[in-house]
């Protein structure tokens, strides 16, 4: 907003001129992000618990978790906001790229609010059905996919990381394949968030890897030097993952161990979904494999044990997926756990920042 309300005055008032900058925005939306976080948190954390929207710990997890009971959740709802507000201050909503992911936020957050709303403030056993909430997050995969695809700088091939001169059209199959990423990572995102600052922390990472990419694929000289496709309107994405780090930190504040906040569905399905419209957007959608490799290794784990555990009627891969469950009951501490997987996520990220070189 404040891009198309400033920058026209530029001719008058040359300072101005700084709006334009990609950079400029994407520093300023992530201090502001951060900031709508750290000032409101405390406001949510209480008013949650007034509303006594607490977190119901299951008793078949690690004991650890008992003493979690009570810990204010929904609080995806904080971060889902100052995203939201952020964007509209700094984004370039003349950006089609730009109301995409306002549009994932809207519809996933749906489906993470309802669920959280049935839960924990009607304190039903059952939000929706897992089949009813998954039949959701497919159609409105299906539904960002093709407004993606529709776009008129987007094309239907596929980066295939390290090789630049393999890219296969995948024409109208492209629609389908980004929905499985966008539902993928939403889903992969809420399994990993188990402990404290667990999916936040990676999904910090990631953004901020994605915020190189999407500048680099911006960027007709960069991009062409690096022999990465040149995207002119998904350079306004780097803005977005600027704000999604700038909100993850802030969130992370009270979401570090011991956290005083979860986030809930209400903030990891909209999460992981923006995620994976990154990836497509930017024309890096196979990468996140490896830059969203930890939220992939927690998926596969619970793909792994649940089969394992169907086909041999009750025998386990893991001490209890997903992953980190297992090392909990292996005797590590929880915060052990989550730095350790953030040492992970982080050695992937610089991993997939060298496929910008080594291709
Ligand atoms: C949500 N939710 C956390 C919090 C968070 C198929 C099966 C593997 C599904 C899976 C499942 O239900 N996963 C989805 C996992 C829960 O966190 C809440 O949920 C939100 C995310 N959606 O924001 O609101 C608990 O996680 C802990 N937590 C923290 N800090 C945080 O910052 O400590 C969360 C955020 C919270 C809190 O304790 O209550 C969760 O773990 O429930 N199911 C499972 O993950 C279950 N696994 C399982 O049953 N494994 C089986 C196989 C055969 C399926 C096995 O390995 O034997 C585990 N979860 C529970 N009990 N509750 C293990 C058993």
């Amino acid at each position: 907003m404040l891009y198309e309300f400033l920058y026209p005055y530029h001719v008058d008032f040359s300072f101005l001129n700084i709006f334009r900058y990609i950079t400029f925005r994407t520093i300023y939306g992530g201090l502001t992000a951060f900031l709508i976080c750290f000032i409101f948190g405390p406001f949510v954390i209480r008013k949650l618990t007034k509303m006594q929207i607490g977190q119901i710990i299951q008793t078949d997890g690690p004991k650890s978790h008992l003493g979690k009971q009570g810990t204010p959740t929904m609080g995806g709802i904080l971060i889902l906001f100052s995203i939201f507000m952020t964007t509209l201050i700094w984004g370039n909503l003349g950006n089609h790229y730009v109301n995409i992911i306002l549009l994932t936020l809207l519809l996933f957050g749906f489906i993470g609010f309802f669920d959280d709303y049935i839960m924990q403030v009607k304190k039903r056993n059952m939000g929706f059905t897992a089949k009813g909430k998954f039949l959701l997050q497919v159609l409105f995969g299906l539904f960002i996919s093709w407004l993606i695809y529709k776009c008129p700088d987007f094309d239907s091939s596929l980066t295939i990381p390290f090789f630049k001169d393999i890219s296969p059209d995948l024409g109208l199959w492209y629609i389908p394949f980004a929905c499985f990423v966008i539902v993928g990572t939403s889903n992969a995102v809420n399994l990993t968030d188990g402990l404290d600052g667990l999916a936040i922390g990676p999904y910090i990472v990631a953004s901020v890897t994605y915020m190189f990419f999407a500048y680099v694929a911006g960027h007709m000289q960069i991009a062409e030097y690096l022999h990465v496709r040149h995207i002119l309107s998904a350079g306004e994405i780097s803005v977005i993952c600027g704000i999604l780090a700038g909100a993850g930190l802030g969130f992370l504040w009270f979401n570090a161990h011991p956290a005083q906040i979860f986030m809930g569905d209400s903030g990891s399905l909209p999460l992981g979904a923006i995620l994976g419209t990154v990836a497509v957007i930017t024309k890096q959608e196979l990468l996140l494999i490896v830059v969203g490799g930890l939220f992939v290794m927690e998926a596969l784990s619970v793909i792994l044990q649940v089969s394992y555990f169907k086909l041999t009627k009750g025998k386990r891969i893991f001490r209890m997926a997903p992953l980190h469950h297992h090392f909990e009951l292996k005797g590590w501490h929880e915060s052990k756990v989550i730095i350790r997987f953030w040492i992970i996520s982080i050695t992937l990220a610089l991993i997939s920042l060298s496929t910008l070189k080594i291709r």
